[in-house]
């Protein structure tokens, strides 16, 4: 069996995909995708979207997928959690770091305090002039996306008042556990600390991880449990 991660590297989506084969203790190679080539990797992603899994002959795309397949080639150590109810609120908790949590990173990273490191991590694997042009344009494409989503249109301390308000909740769900959903480490955790990892580059993502030390402590535990360097051979 041999996986390959076709990637961004500094993708949250491709984060959690990555922290769950460490945690599986499943070796993997990864190919970082330029995003100015990504044209040339349609075959492989038809949606345009990374990250995608190729295991031997199939690929799977869209990073909840990769993890079902991942439970089902190495189902040990699980991700689901054995129980129904805390089950479900594993997957509605992936399901929501995916598709709203996703935004606050990024509309909070495109904002102008945040945005230096953001835009030259992106495009750390470029060459000189396309790294030029696409350092110019990728802000505004950002922030067109952020507008159409809805949060792009608030202010910034609007928007860093919605994300106190869920990281109080994540942090009331820490209340007599370890984890998020249930008693052990679970994919809902997995996809919230992907999220949670990129907004904290942010300075007010930071603050506001900082400023709850029961999260701050949550957001440890997952990393030291699924950090390469400490669990991937
Ligand atoms: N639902 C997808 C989202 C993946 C996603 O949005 N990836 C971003 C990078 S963070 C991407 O490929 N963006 C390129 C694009 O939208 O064209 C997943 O969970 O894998």
């Amino acid at each position: 069996m041999a996986l390959t991660l076709y990637q961004y590297d500094i993708s949250p989506f491709c984060d959690k995909v990555r922290r769950a084969c460490h945690y599986k203790r499943l070796a993997y190679t990864t190919v970082e995708v330029l995003p100015s080539k990504r044209g040339a990797f349609k075959k492989i992603s038809p949606t345009g979207k990374f990250p995608a899994l190729a295991d031997g002959g199939r690929i799977i795309i869209d990073s909840t997928n990769i993890l079902d397949h991942l439970e089902q080639i190495a189902p040990e150590p699980s991700l689901t959690p054995a129980s129904a109810r805390d089950a479900a609120l594993a997957t509605l908790l992936e399901d929501w770091a995916d598709e709203s949590l996703y935004f606050f990173d990024l509309t909070m990273r495109n904002w102008p305090q945040n945005r230096a490191w953001f835009v030259a991590d992106l495009l750390r694997h470029e060459s000189g002039l396309t790294k030029a042009l696409l350092g110019k344009i990728i802000p505004g494409a950002l922030r067109k996306i952020a507008v159409t989503q809805g949060l792009g249109r608030k202010s910034e301390p609007d928007v860093v008042a919605d994300l106190s308000r869920l990281y109080g909740a994540l942090d009331a769900l820490l209340e007599g556990s370890d984890f998020l959903a249930g008693p052990r480490l679970s994919r809902g955790d997995l996809g919230v600390f992907a999220m949670v990892f990129v907004l904290a580059r942010t300075v007010e993502g930071k603050a506001q991880l900082e400023a709850r030390p029961r999260l701050a402590a949550w957001f440890g535990r997952v990393d030291a449990l699924t950090a390469q360097a400490e669990t991937a051979a």
